[in-house]
């Protein structure tokens, strides 16, 4: 349901806004953030803090805060990378909040969070200024993950792989993917709340590979038992946004 209607608001944009003109942007001029090096580096908190207005399983989990205020808040409080949904429909995010945060935040690794299935999506981050595109296994063919993976690289973008499962996980690998995240809730059960599926998946992934934990993180001490099995990076969004002030939250998350 989703796939088929990002499918439809892909081809209106198309029509809206030509990929010639997209590329007129001058970030594509910009060099990328590396979320990879980011998480690589020892000093790095591995947090990566969501900008997340709504979602289908909470609804509304906070309409008082600007995304100018929130992100600069992550960045000053130790953040290693932002995440920015686009997703409308379903997040309540758009490509003018992916331009503010990225306008008021230059220099740390954006993720543009959206369901990602076109070509003309990835060309359409790079315009706006990202430095990570998600693609999710579940949505998409192992060939296609390649074709936008290897997109995204020539756009000089990094890309993030994410998972549910080991099948998911074997049949998507490939030389394009940057980072592996495990999402600890499945799309198809939204009551999941705990990081059991990255705790599961922690030794099934090459331990060359880069993995971060997404969703249902509500505690500090689960970012240490994440790290004591290999995780590099946390995707957190909810547990911020849903307190009146999220980057003095995110704060409670580093030591
Ligand atoms: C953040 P949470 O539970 O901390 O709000 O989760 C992030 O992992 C989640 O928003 C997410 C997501 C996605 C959203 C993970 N994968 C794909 C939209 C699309």
């Amino acid at each position: 349901k989703i796939i088929a209607h990002k499918a439809q608001e892909v081809a209106q944009r198309k029509e809206q806004v030509s990929v010639k003109e997209l590329e007129k942007s001058g970030f594509f001029a910009k060099t990328n953030n590396s979320l990879k090096t980011s998480l690589l580096n020892p000093a790095s908190s591995g947090i990566i803090a969501e900008f997340k207005r709504k979602s289908p399983s909470k609804g509304i989990i906070n309409g008082n805060v600007t995304v100018e205020e929130v992100t600069a808040g992550y960045v000053k409080a130790g953040a290693a990378c932002l995440s920015v949904l686009t997703d409308f429909e379903f997040f309540g995010g758009t490509s003018e909040d992916f331009l503010k945060a990225r306008r008021t935040n230059p220099t740390i690794p954006m993720i543009r969070k959206d369901f990602m299935i076109d070509e003309y999506q990835i060309i359409e981050a790079k315009s706006l200024g990202a430095d990570v595109i998600l693609l999710i296994a579940a949505n998409l063919t192992p060939q296609r993950i390649k074709d936008l993976g290897k997109l995204t690289k020539e756009l000089g973008m990094e890309t993030l792989l994410e998972i549910h499962d080991e099948e998911e996980l074997n049949r998507s690998l490939n030389q394009y993917i940057d980072v592996v995240g495990v999402n600890n809730r499945n799309l198809k059960n939204f009551a999941e709340q705990n990081v059991d599926a990255s705790l599961e998946l922690a030794e099934k992934i090459p331990a060359e590979c880069i993995k971060i934990s997404e969703s249902c993180i509500s505690q500090a001490a689960t970012i240490k038992l994440l790290k004591s099995v290999g995780y590099k990076g946390f995707l957190i969004g909810e547990t911020f946004m849903k307190t009146e002030n999220p980057a003095e939250a995110l704060k409670n998350f580093i030591d």
